[in-house]
């Protein structure tokens, strides 16, 4: 390996030991550069990657919330703004038990180079809370989300930082947050948080965003080995927002998603979920509970599989992993690759371990996409929101949509052109991972020593 990755990765590791996704984030972006540093050694005389994986800025602060019972809470609140060289900070705030410091900087590091891809002048940040959501009355969301933004608010702005919904994060906390970040300002500053509902500045189009602009890049891939996306089969793992947004496009086009998951277990409706009912009953369910896909199979006569995951499954044509970061193994990449199935599209942020990512894309019968090419839709869409909210301005839902494809499409493109460029053959993963981390790249080197 490059000499001088091997020593920011092992630096990386002895500063952050205790940071295991964030590790591997680093390891698995880093090492899939190798061509471009070796093309560049003026990168090392410029720190390039050591400024690269360390955050301009980590926030971590206090939220102090009431119940509904007068008790009170804290919860610890996490913004890290990650890389600003290409603009405004963008990406998600995540509320969820599972949120710490390692999780929000591996989810910054990625939203930087899926941020550079989509080629809009955004830079990247992630953040969020460990505050669980489940089970929390409307009040108790809207106080915490209160509580939330009324420390945040000092580190955002619509030319500062623009933070969106990530998991637990959906339309209406994030209308929470700008109801008080705006009586706090003062000001109709819409673009500072994005994900907004239509009638207080948000984007048409916005909650089906990273699904539709999964399914038009796996439109494109499908194109590329001459294969339609009519007629195909789709076994994916969630029922969240993303989930139903592929689901929904899949069947507007003439595919089907078979097979879908919840922590629960899966279903399977071989007869996908295209219908309108079984739609709307999803929103529905998902609404209702997170944690249990089972109602649907009551609902629909289909079949329910508890407490397992649908990979490895053969009757379908493409698998993606929608639900969140590790959710496949070596164990369960044994099973994709012995099934047969050609196409493994990641979705959700970092679904699959290092090790079976690798073990994956050396599987000559597979063709494999990574996460912050395929559902960098969703963040598009809100850099959409962030330019109509600048203009004072809606796009019509023709018009997003037809920027959301163009955006993806050139994603698309530009990995495979920049991997083929590279000596790397079709290498959706590493070219995308070059094609981000070269605007990031350029910008940098172009901004001087900061
Ligand atoms: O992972 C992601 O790209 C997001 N959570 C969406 C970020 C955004 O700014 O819409």
């Amino acid at each position: 390996m490059n000499k001088y990755i091997e020593r920011v990765l092992a630096e990386t590791k002895a500063k952050n030991a205790n940071e295991p996704e964030f590790l591997q984030t680093v390891e698995e972006v880093l090492t899939s550069l190798e061509p471009v540093i070796n093309a560049h050694p003026e990168y090392e005389k410029a720190a390039l990657l050591e400024r690269m994986v360390e955050p301009e800025r980590v926030i971590e602060f206090r939220v102090t919330w009431e119940d509904d019972n007068h008790e009170w809470h804290v919860n610890r609140g996490y913004r890290v703004q990650y890389n600003s060289a290409l603009g405004p900070y963008k990406g998600g705030l995540r509320f969820d038990p599972s949120v710490n410091l390692s999780i929000v900087k591996f989810l910054g590091f990625e939203q930087v180079y899926k941020d550079a891809l989509t080629c809009l002048p955004i830079g990247g940040a992630k953040g969020g809370s460990d505050f669980d959501p489940h089970g929390r009355s409307d009040s108790e969301v809207m106080r915490f989300c209160q509580a939330f933004i009324t420390e945040l608010y000092r580190h955002i702005g619509q030319d500062i930082d623009c933070p969106a919904g990530d998991l637990g994060v959906g339309g209406r906390e994030i209308g929470y947050m700008y109801g008080q970040y705006r009586r706090i300002v003062g000001a109709a500053e819409f673009g500072a948080l994005s994900g907004k509902a239509v009638a207080t500045g948000g984007s048409l189009l916005r909650p089906e965003a990273t699904g539709f602009g999964a399914v038009y890049y796996l439109v494109e891939a499908l194109k590329h080995d001459g294969e339609s996306i009519e007629g195909k089969h789709i076994a994916l793992s969630g029922y969240g927002n993303v989930s139903w947004g592929i689901m929904k496009k899949a069947a507007e086009l003439g595919a089907k998603v078979t097979y879908f998951s919840g922590p629960d277990g899966y279903i399977h409706d071989p007869d996908g979920v295209i219908t309108e009912e079984k739609l709307n009953f999803i929103l529905e369910m998902r609404q209702k509970d997170s944690m249990h896909c089972a109602p649907y199979a009551e609902k629909f006569g289909c079949e329910f599989i508890p407490n397992t995951k649908c990979w490895g499954v053969k009757d379908v044509d493409i698998y993606m992993p929608s639900a969140t970061q590790n959710d496949v193994d070596i164990e369960w990449a044994k099973k994709i690759a012995e099934s047969g199935v050609k196409y493994y599209f990641e979705v959700a942020n970092m679904p699959t371990t290092n090790e079976a990512l690798e073990f994956l894309k050396a599987q000559k019968h597979m063709v494999i996409a990574p996460s912050k090419a395929v559902n960098a839709g969703g963040v598009s869409v809100s850099e959409l929101e962030m330019a109509q909210n600048a203009e004072r301005l809606y796009w019509s839902e023709e018009e997003v949509d037809k920027k959301l494809k163009g955006i993806m499409k050139n994603i698309y493109d530009s990995s495979v052109e920049v991997a083929e460029r590279y000596g790397l053959g079709y290498d959706l993963v590493a070219g995308a991972n070059i094609a981000g981390f070269q605007k990031v790249a350029d910008a940098m080197m172009a901004q001087g020593i900061w």
